[in-house]
């Protein structure tokens, strides 16, 4: 297994790429989407959290990711001695019809494959989605991690409608009429995804690219709304019998799977490495469940974080482990510093599975 790090848009730099280097890390995981025009709310070196008008404006709808970036790119990140595993997210300023079964979907399912060849063009093997409608949203900041540090959590349902030129929890049309957006039936979203992975996974095949499905956060049945597709453990394999191929992956995320109300961690943790659905994992713990849920530091949650890795190990998982969110600890660099006492605390775990 190998430790790799996420990076939003804004902070794949040179510096972050050394940082990441000093921590330990051998891969990046790469955020493209810029989710940090939501204002201040939405501050630049956190997780995004956001407003009812989520993280802000959503990026060019004409501008798709190029091969020429996509190789500049990862470039960058092997001279400072990485590799480049993953892009995660679409933006949903080139798929939100997708998601919504909107009038442009041919065209944004076209969108999708491009992107996803161009991730081919530039050797990247993984793609991270989250196929949501309200997208990660109706989650609070909060001092909730041990000694007061700054962390994400959930105090409730957000039972706010989603309005009307909103998807993925961001801005997709800001001069949509005012009111809120249809609501999908669980069925509907489905489907979409069934149309989705049908149109996809042979472009993904063909590229040589994984797609990565990331679980619901928060993993509620409805949020603003809007139906979601994973928010139990068991829907996972639903995603995964309803398109066999060794394109259709996961996005493995501890922390949602703890937050989700039913399952047992270790038992899903056994029961999607064995069939070799884990395309990178986000390894992150948690307290409670949703909608009372806290994110914790990596030593101080729900999950057994080393019998994880032991079951990663026994199902010869060889994939790359980041630490999605951590706490913000107080200092100058509450990013930075919250990111090195995960990968820190990930380096320790992994020397020590590997000496048993
Ligand atoms: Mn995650």
């Amino acid at each position: 297994m190998k430790l790799g790090l996420g990076l939003y848009r804004h902070m794949l730099t040179r510096e972050n790429f050394q940082f990441a280097r000093q921590a330990g890390a051998t891969h990046i995981v790469a955020h493209l989407v810029d989710y940090f025009k939501g204002g201040a709310k939405n501050p630049r070196d956190n997780q995004p959290t956001g407003t009812e008008r989520g993280w802000g404006l959503a990026g060019d709808p004409d501008k798709l990711w190029s091969a020429e970036e996509l190789i500049a790119l990862r470039q960058n990140i092997e001279a400072e001695g990485l590799t480049l595993e993953a892009i995660e997210n679409f933006d949903p300023a080139h798929w939100h019809d997708v998601l919504l079964d909107g009038p442009q979907k041919k065209a944004h399912l076209e969108n999708c494959k491009t992107i996803i060849r161009h991730l081919g063009q530039a050797g990247i093997p993984i793609m991270g989605y989250n196929f949501s409608i309200a997208g990660v949203c109706g989650r609070t900041h909060q001092p909730y991690a041990r000694g007061g540090a700054m962390s994400v959590g959930m105090e409730g349902p957000l039972d706010t409608p989603m309005s009307n030129g909103m998807a993925w929890n961001m801005v997709v049309d800001e001069n949509a009429p005012a009111g809120n957006a249809p609501s999908a039936t669980p069925e509907q979203l489905w489907q979409r995804l069934a149309e989705f992975l049908n149109e996809i996974t042979p472009v993904a095949e063909a590229a040589g690219v994984k797609l990565a499905l990331h679980p619901d956060d928060p993993p509620l049945p409805f949020m603003r709304g809007q139906p979601r597709l994973v928010y139990q453990p068991q829907l996972y394999q639903r995603v995964i019998d309803l398109k066999p191929s060794r394109a259709n992956a996961l996005e493995f995320c501890l922390g949602s799977l703890a937050e989700m109300t039913e399952g047992d961690i270790y038992e899903s943790v056994e029961q999607y490495s064995r069939q070799q659905k884990l395309g990178y994992v986000h390894f992150r713990n948690v307290t409670g469940k949703v909608p009372f849920y806290r994110e914790t530091f990596i030593d101080d949650g729900d999950i057994d974080m080393l019998r994880v890795l032991r079951i990663l190990r026994k199902n010869n998982f060889d994939g790359v482990l980041i630490p999605d969110h951590t706490p913000q600890m107080s200092c100058s660099a509450p990013w930075h510093a919250g990111m090195a006492f995960a990968m820190g605390y990930m380096k320790a775990a992994l020397q020590i599975i590997a000496q048993e």
